[in-house]
C-alpha cells in the first residue's frame, strides 16, 4: 500500500486548497470495487441515464466493453484512483446580477452573464473552467512536491478536472465534506449555499476515512421544485438517502 492520507493531511489540503483561491476543500476515498457505496453510486448514475434524463449528452452515456457507464465508477477509467480532492470556489462574487441592469459607464459588459461566468475576480467575465483548472495545478504542484517519493514504491498520481473527468463531481463533493445534495440536485454548504463551482484532484493516495457527509437541511423546502420553469426538478421519494435528480432533457440550463 501507499501513503494513507491521514487528517492531518487532509488539513494541510483544505489550508494549501484555500492559498490557491478555493472557498473550501475536502478529500473523499474511492469506493473499493463492488463495495455498497460504489454498487449504489453505480446504480443511482445508470438509473439517471437509463431514464432519458441525460438528453442529447451522448458523453454521459458511455460505456466501457461490459456496456457499463464509465462514469458510474471512476475505477472503470481510472484504475489507480484512490481518493478525490475537492474544491470548490463560490461564484457569489460582487458582480452584477443577470436581472440586473446593465452599464456600460460602470464597465460592465452588457447582456447577461451567467453568475457562475464571474469567477475570474478581475471584473471581467470568465470561463470557470480556466479559473478553477488554474488553481487545481497550483495545488497539485504543492501536492507532488509533499508527498512524490515519500516511503511509496510507486509514484503519485494525478489528474486535474472542473466537469470533465469520468466522476459525478458531486457524490465526491458530499463524500469530502463539501456539503449535501440538495433537491435541485447542486452541492449546498451550510455556510457558503448553492453557488458553487466544483474542481476535483483524482489522487492515486489511500485515504483512510470514508465518509465525511454534510447533514441533509432540504426538510420539507421545495422552493427550487416549485420555482423551475420547466419541472425540470423531479419530485425525490421520501428518505434521506432518496436519490435527487433533475430531467436535463427539460433543463434551460
Ligand atoms: C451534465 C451536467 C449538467 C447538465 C445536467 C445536470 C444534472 N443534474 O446532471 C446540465 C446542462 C442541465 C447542467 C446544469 C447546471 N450545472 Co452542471 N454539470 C454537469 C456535469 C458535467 C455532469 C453531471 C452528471 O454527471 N450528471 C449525471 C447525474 C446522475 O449525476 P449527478 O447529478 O451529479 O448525481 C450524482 C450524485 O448527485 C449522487 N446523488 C444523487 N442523489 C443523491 C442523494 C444522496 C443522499 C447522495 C449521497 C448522493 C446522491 O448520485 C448521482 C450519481 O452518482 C457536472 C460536472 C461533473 N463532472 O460532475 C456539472 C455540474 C454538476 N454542474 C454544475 C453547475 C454549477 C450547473 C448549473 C448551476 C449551471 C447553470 N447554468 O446555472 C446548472 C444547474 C442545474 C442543476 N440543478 O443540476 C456544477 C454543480 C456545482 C454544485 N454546487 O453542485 C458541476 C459540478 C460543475 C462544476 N465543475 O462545478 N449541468
Amino acid at each position: 500500500m501507499g501513503i494513507v492520507l491521514q487528517r492531518a493531511d487532509r488539513e494541510w489540503i483544505e489550508d494549501r486548497a484555500r492559498a490557491a483561491g478555493f472557498d473550501l476543500a475536502g478529500v473523499a476515498s474511492v469506493p473499493e470495487p463492488a463495495s455498497s457505496s460504489a454498487e449504489q453510486e453505480d446504480r443511482r448514475y445508470a438509473a439517471w441515464i437509463d431514464a432519458g434524463y441525460a438528453g442529447e449528452m451522448e458523453y454521459l452515456k458511455r460505456v466501457n466493453d461490459s456496456a457499463e457507464y464509465l462514469r458510474g465508477d471512476l475505477r472503470r477509467s481510472i484504475p489507480w484512483a484512490r481518493s478525490v480532492i475537492v474544491c470548490a470556489a463560490n461564484y457569489n462574487v460582487n458582480a452584477p446580477r443577470s436581472i440586473d441592469r446593465q452599464d456600460e459607464a460602470q464597465g460592465f459588459r452588457s447582456g447577461w452573464i451567467a453568475r457562475y461566468a464571474w469567477t475570474g475576480r478581475s471584473g471581467a467575465g470568465s470561463d470557470y473552467h480556466d479559473v478553477l483548472l488554474a488553481r487545481l495545478r497550483e495545488l497539485e504542484t504543492e501536492l507532488k512536491q509533499r508527498y512524490t517519493g515519500q516511503g511509496s514504491a510507486s509514484e503519485l498520481q494525478t489528474r486535474c478536472y472542473v466537469d470533465t473527468g469520468p466522476l459525478p463531481e458531486r457524490a465526491y463533493a458530499v463524500r469530502a465534506g463539501i456539503g449535501w445534495i440538495g433537491k435541485n440536485t447542486c452541492t449546498i454548504n451550510q455556510q457558503q449555499g448553492s453557488w458553487l463551482l466544483l474542481g476535483v484532484i483524482v489522487t492515486s493516495l489511500e485515504f483512510a476515512s470514508w465518509s465525511l457527509s454534510a447533514v441533509d437541511r432540504c426538510g420539507s423546502c421545495t422552493r427550487c421544485i416549485d420555482a423551475c420553469p420547466t419541472g425540470a426538478i423531479l419530485t425525490p421519494e421520501p428518505g434521506p438517502d432518496a436519490t435527487r435528480s433533475i430531467d436535463a432533457a427539460r433543463c434551460i440550463a
